[in-house]
């Protein structure tokens, strides 16, 4: 073996050769020490009972079968029931609300066999003078969640919006800034 390439996860040899699964691979090295070596990578299959990845962790178990979720879209600050219903895949049943804040997540839990739950949304708020946040349920439309303010003073507050998937993986919005009035 000559050369490695991390980037492209190839490598070069100064001949042609064959190679068969549990052949070891030896690489010169320089230095003093010798390089981690080869190993082959194998990723986790998600339902056949095998840690194919050799981190000790089998099927569900292993992460690599469940990644956070992630939100695509918002928070956005919406004020009646039109908004959301003018994008052809927004929550219809919104209303009535005077101001609420709705966000778009995407999660795995549809596409793999690890979990059958969707995930959980949730919001949190807090005034500039208080450092603790305020922990709110928000409501879930399909692959959006909404926040209602119903019950909020009015005055100016920081807004995180918040997705729990199966595996307790919380993804958080960045902080949004809005104005009940
Ligand atoms: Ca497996
Ligand atoms: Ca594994
Ligand atoms: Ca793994
Ligand atoms: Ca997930």
């Amino acid at each position: 073996m000559v050369a490695v390439n991390y980037d492209n996860d190839t490598i070069t040899l100064d001949n042609a050769t064959s190679w068969t699964i549990g052949d070891p691979v030896s690489y010169l090295y320089e230095g003093n020490n010798p390089d981690i070596g080869a190993y082959e990578y194998i990723p986790e299959v998600c339902d056949d009972e095998i840690d194919n990845d050799y981190d000790g962790l089998v099927d569900c178990d292993d992460p690599d079968c469940d990644d956070p979720p992630q939100i695509v879209d918002g928070p956005d600050k919406v004020s009646n029931s039109e908004e959301l219903s003018d994008n052809e895949s927004a929550p219809t049943s919104v209303s009535p609300v005077i101001w609420a804040v709705a966000w778009e997540f995407e999660d795995d839990y549809d596409t793999n066999d690890c979990c059958s739950t969707a995930p959980t949304v949730a919001w949190d708020y807090r005034t500039s003078d208080n450092e603790s946040w305020v922990h709110n349920t928000a409501l879930r439309f399909q692959s959006y969640g909404v926040a209602h303010f119903d019950e909020m003073d009015d005055g100016d507050y920081q807004f995180r919006s918040s997705v729990t998937d199966c595996d307790n993986q919380t993804t958080y919005s960045t902080i949004r800034y809005i104005t009940i009035e």
